[in-house]
């Protein structure tokens, strides 16, 4: 077995605590490394939940989640989270110069490391543009940044550490057509090694994956290429058609 980010869901189920009903049932899919897997799915189809199963933010309820073979209940906590860059869906920034927000996770960066990142996330002529680049403080948390800029802030930051896996919520929904085609590339060629997962809401985004999951209320409705699933997946069919 090579240790190189291959995930595995096997008949996943989980429900949060206390609610009725499970919000994923025997989710199955293989996320490859070197390639990205897209998951899309109306609001509330359980996307963020699949995403945040994998660092276990939450454990499964059945089935099981495998990173190279590996159940990852068996892999020591801090192994797992060092494996993995999560780019929540709302971006977590905090007031401190954009470096220390870089930087979140990898306190040693260096100053090129930071540059090299924010190129790759299509932040680094923003950046530049303040007064102080890198140095310049983010107030309350990035309340003067536009919502594009702070998804590519919280992008930046999971290149810096180079895990893995990078598992991307929404991460690009905010950003033009253009920007978030040229960042998607970037990052690719940056990452090609890695195990890449997209969640996302807009057809365009999804598009060139290797594989894409449909998930419908909490089910996987198809797994396949946008070809694929165009010719034969009746809600891909639908989020197209929207
Ligand atoms: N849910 C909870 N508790 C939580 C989070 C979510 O009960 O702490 C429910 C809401 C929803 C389902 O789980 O019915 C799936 O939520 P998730 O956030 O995974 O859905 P999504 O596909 O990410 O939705 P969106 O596109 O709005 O981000
Ligand atoms: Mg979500």
């Amino acid at each position: 077995e090579h240790n190189h980010g291959r995930i595995e869901f096997k008949d996943v189920t989980f429900r949060y605590e206390g609610a009725e009903k499970p919000v994923l049932k025997k989710i199955s899919f293989t996320a490859m490394p070197g390639e990205t897997t897209a998951i899309i799915g109306s609001t509330g189809s359980g996307k963020t939940t699949v995403l945040q199963l994998i660092p276990r933010f939450y454990d499964v309820e059945s089935g099981e989640i495998l990173i190279d073979g590996q159940d990852i209940k068996n892999i020591k906590q801090s192994t797992l989270r060092s494996k993995i860059g999560y780019v929540p869906q709302k971006a977590s920034l905090f007031s401190g110069t954009i470096f220390e927000n870089i930087a979140f996770g990898k306190e040693d960066a260096t100053e090129e490391e930071i540059y090299t990142a924010l190129k790759t996330a299509q932040a680094f002529d923003f950046v530049e543009k303040r007064g102080k680049g890198i140095h310049s403080t983010l107030e309350q948390a990035g309340v003067n940044l536009s919502g594009g800029q702070k998804q590519r802030l919280s992008i930046a930051r999971s290149l810096v550490r180079k895990p893995q896996i990078y598992l991307f919520d929404d991460s690009f929904s905010a950003l033009d057509y253009k920007t978030d085609r040229i960042l998607r590339d970037a990052l690719k060629s940056e990452t090609a090694e890695a195990t890449l997962i997209i969640v996302a809401q807009r057809v365009n985004t999804v598009k060139d994956a290797e594989k894409i999951i449909v998930l419908n209320e909490g089910e996987v409705a198809g797994i396949g290429t946008h070809a694929e699933l165009l010719e034969n997946n009746k809600i891909y069919q639908e989020i197209v058609a929207s």
